[in-house]
C-alpha cells in the first residue's frame, strides 16, 4: 500500500529518518508551502523566503533522485491551508491510508498530525546527536540539568575533541579565553552571500505580494537555499573566522552585524547541514593546526552542547514550556522593539540589524534585547513571540528555551542558575556601542543615565526574595545594600519613572 511521507520545511534532510524508512518506488513525498504555518506568528519575510526558497529545491533534488514528489506551492488553488489538510487532500488522490513523518520540533504541530483521520507513523529525528530517549536517561534522577555535564556526555559520545577519554587540552571548557571585549578591526568580511537565482527570485515576488506587510525587510536576499550553498557558506567560515570566533564571540560592534560569527544556525536548523558535519569541518581545523582549541571548543559545545541540551530541555518540560511565567512578569512588549525610536544606541542598532538581516548573534540577543525585556518585567510570552517572528533561525524548539528560559528566567532556573541581567558597564566591556550614545553609561543617576543601570537595581531589588539567597548573587545584594540610602532611593525613583515612560509610549 501506498504511504505518504511528510517533509517540512525544517526537515530539508535527505537522510531524514522518515524518508530513510520510506521505499522511493512506491511511497509519496509530500510538501506544501501552506498559510497555517506561515501565519503561527508572523514571521520575517526573509525566513518565509529561505524556507520557501529551500523546500522547492529540496524537492527538484528529489524528484531528480527518483521520488514521486507532490509539490504544493503557497498560490496553488487546490492547497487546503494547512499540513494535515494537505496530508488528507494527497491521501484522497492517491488512496495511501498511512502517513510516515519524522517527529516535528514543535508541540502545536506534533498535535495537529496526531489528531488527524490518517493513521501516523512518527519517527524519532536522528539529525540530532541525542535522541530524546537519551536525554530522558541523562534528566532522570538528576536536581538540575545543567547544560555543561550534558554537554560532556555529548563529547563522550561523539568524540570530539577527545584524547582518550579525556578531553583535549587538559579541560572540557575553555570560555575564560572567550570573552574578549570588542576589537577595533574585523579582519572577517562576513559570512557568504548568494545572489538569488531564477528560483528564489520567485520566491521572493511570492513573499513580497503576500507577506511584505510583514516586519523585516525581505531584500536584499543573501542566503543560502540548498546545500551545496550552505557547505560552502560553511566552509568560508572555517577558513576566515573560526579561528577567532572564541576570543570575540562575546564582542558586539555598532557597525559590524556578524563579528567572527558563522550564521549557520539557518541552515542546520532547516537541515541543510547537520551537526556532524560542522563539528567534524571544526575538529579538523583544529587538528591541522588553523583554528585554536578555545575558538573549536567553545563552537563544537554551541553545537553538541548548548543546540542538542536547549532541544532535549523543550521536549522534556512539555507544551505549556513557552508559556511559563516565573517571575510573573507583565508588562508589554515595548514598541521600540518594532523599530520604535529610541534613544538607547544598543538596541535601537540590535533591533534595526534584526529588521534588516533576520539575524542578531547571540550576545545581542541575550545581553541587549534580552536583558532589556527582563529587567523592565515584559511578559516572556510577548518577548517569546517576538524572538520566534523575528529569527530567520527561529523554531520553537529552539527558541522557546533560549528565550522563555535562558534569557527571561521564566522557567523558573531549568536552565539558567541565575537570571543573565546586566547594568550598562557590560555592554560597555564587551561593545562600542556606549561610545556614541545619547545615555551616558557611567551615569548611574540623574540626567542621561544609562537606563541599563537604574533597572538592574530595580529588578533586582523587586525579585529580592527569589533571588538573594542565590549564592552566586549575594554579592550583587552586598554591593546594593552598602550604597547610600539616599541614592538608593534616587536610583528606585527614577527607574520607576523610566518604566512609567516607557509604558506610555514614549521615546525612551
Ligand atoms: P554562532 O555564534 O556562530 O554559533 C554556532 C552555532 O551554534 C549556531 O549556528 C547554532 O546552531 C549553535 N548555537 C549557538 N548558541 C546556541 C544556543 N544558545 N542554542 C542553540 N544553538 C546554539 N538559536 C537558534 O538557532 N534559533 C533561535 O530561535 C534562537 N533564539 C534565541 C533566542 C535568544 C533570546 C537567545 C539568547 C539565543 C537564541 N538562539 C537561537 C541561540 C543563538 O543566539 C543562535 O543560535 C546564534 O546566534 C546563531 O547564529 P550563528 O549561526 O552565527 O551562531
Ligand atoms: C516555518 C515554516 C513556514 C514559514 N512555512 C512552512 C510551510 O509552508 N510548510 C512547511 O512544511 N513548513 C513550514 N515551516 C516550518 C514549520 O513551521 C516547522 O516544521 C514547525 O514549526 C516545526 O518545527
Ligand atoms: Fe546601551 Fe546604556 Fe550603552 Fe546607551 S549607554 S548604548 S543605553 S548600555
Amino acid at each position: 500500500v501506498t504511504r505518504l511521507v511528510l517533509v517540512l520545511g525544517d526537515q530539508l534532510s535527505e537522510d531524514l529518518s522518515a524518508l530513510k524508512a520510506a521505499d522511493r518506488d512506491g511511497d509519496i513525498v509530500v510538501m506544501a508551502e501552506v498559510m497555517t504555518e506561515a501565519e503561527y506568528v508572523e514571521h520575517h519575510p526573509k525566513k518565509i523566503a529561505l524556507i520557501f526558497a529551500a523546500m522547492r529545491k529540496f524537492a527538484a533534488r528529489m524528484r531528480d533522485d527518483g521520488w514521486d514528489v507532490r509539490y504544493s506551492e503557497l498560490d496553488d488553488t487546490e492547497n487546503a491551508g494547512s499540513i494535515p489538510g494537505e496530508l488528507l487532500r494527497r491521501a484522497e488522490e492517491t488512496g495511501a491510508e498511512e502517513v510516515l513523518v519524522t517527529r516535528p520540533g514543535e508541540w502545536r504541530l506534533i498535535a495537529a498530525l496526531e489528531d488527524m483521520p490518517l493513521r501516523l507513523r512518527m519517527l524519532g529525528d536522528d539529525r540530532f546527536i541525542a535522541s530524546l530517549e537519551e536525554f530522558e536517561d541523562w534528566a532522570k534522577g538528576r536536581k538540575a540539568l545543567r547544560m555543561e555535564y550534558f554537554y560532556r556526555e555529548m563529547r563522550r559520545k561523539t568524540g570530539f575533541l577527545m584524547d582518550g577519554d579525556k578531553p583535549e587540552g587538559g579541560q572540557w571548557n575553555f570560555d575564560h579565553d572567550n570573552r574578549k571585549p570588542a576589537p577595533d578591526e574585523v579582519d572577517f568580511g562576513g559570512p557568504m552571500q548568494f545572489t538569488p537565482d531564477e528560483t528564489v527570485e520567485a520566491v521572493l515576488d511570492l513573499v513580497e505580494a503576500r507577506f511584505g506587510d510583514s516586519f523585516g525587510t525581505l531584500r536584499p536576499f543573501h542566503f543560502a537555499t540548498d546545500q551545496g550553498q550552505a557547505r560552502r557558506a560553511l566552509a568560508h567560515f572555517i577558513k576566515h573566522a573560526l579561528p577567532k570566533f572564541g576570543d570575540l564571540q562575546d564582542a558586539m560592534l555598532r557597525d559590524n552585524r556578524f563579528l567572527y560569527h558563522a550564521l549557520i544556525s539557518p541552515y542546520l536548523n532547516i537541515g541543510l547541514l547537520s551537526p556532524m558535519e560542522v563539528c567534524e569541518a571544526a575538529e579538523a581545523a583544529y587538528r591541522d593546526g588553523h583554528a585554536p582549541i578555545n575558538a573549536v571548543e567553545g563552537f563544537i559545545r554551541q553545537i553538541i552542547g548548548w543546540r542538542e541540551y536547549v532541544r532535549g530541555i523543550y521536549f522534556h518540560e512539555g507544551p505549556d514550556y513557552p508559556r511559563r511565567n516565573g517571575l510573573n512578569h507583565q508588562r508589554k512588549l515595548p514598541w521600540l522593539y518594532w523599530g520604535g525610536e529610541t534613544h538607547m544606541l544598543c538596541l535601537s542598532k540590535a533591533v534595526e540589524q534584526t529588521r534588516d538581516e533576520a539575524y542578531a548573534h547571540h550576545i545581542q540577543r541575550l545581553m541587549i534585547t534580552g536583558n532589556f525585556a527582563l529587567l523592565a518585567g515584559v511578559n516572556p510570552a510577548e518577548v517569546h513571540d517576538w524572538y520566534l517572528r523575528v529569527y530567520v533561525d527561529a523554531f520553537e524548539w529552539v527558541e522557546a528555551p533560549n528565550t522563555v528560559g535562558m534569557s527571561q528566567f521564566a522557567d523558573g532556573g531549568v536552565i539558567a542558575s541565575k537570571p543573565y541581567v546586566s547594568s550598562g558597564a557590560y555592554i560597555n566591556r564587551m561593545s562600542d556601542y556606549c561610545k556614541s550614545c545619547h545615555y551616558s553609561v557611567t551615569k548611574k543617576t540623574g540626567e542621561g543615565a544609562c537606563p541599563f543601570n537604574l533597572l538592574y537595581w530595580d529588578f533586582l531589588t523587586r525579585h529580592r526574595e527569589r533571588f538573594e539567597n542565590n549564592p552566586r548573587m549575594a554579592q550583587m545584594y552586598r554591593t546594593w545594600d552598602r550604597m547610600d540610602e539616599d541614592r538608593r532611593k534616587t536610583v528606585l525613583k527614577e527607574a520607576d519613572a523610566f518604566l512609567d515612560r516607557l509604558s506610555a509610549g514614549e521615546v525612551v
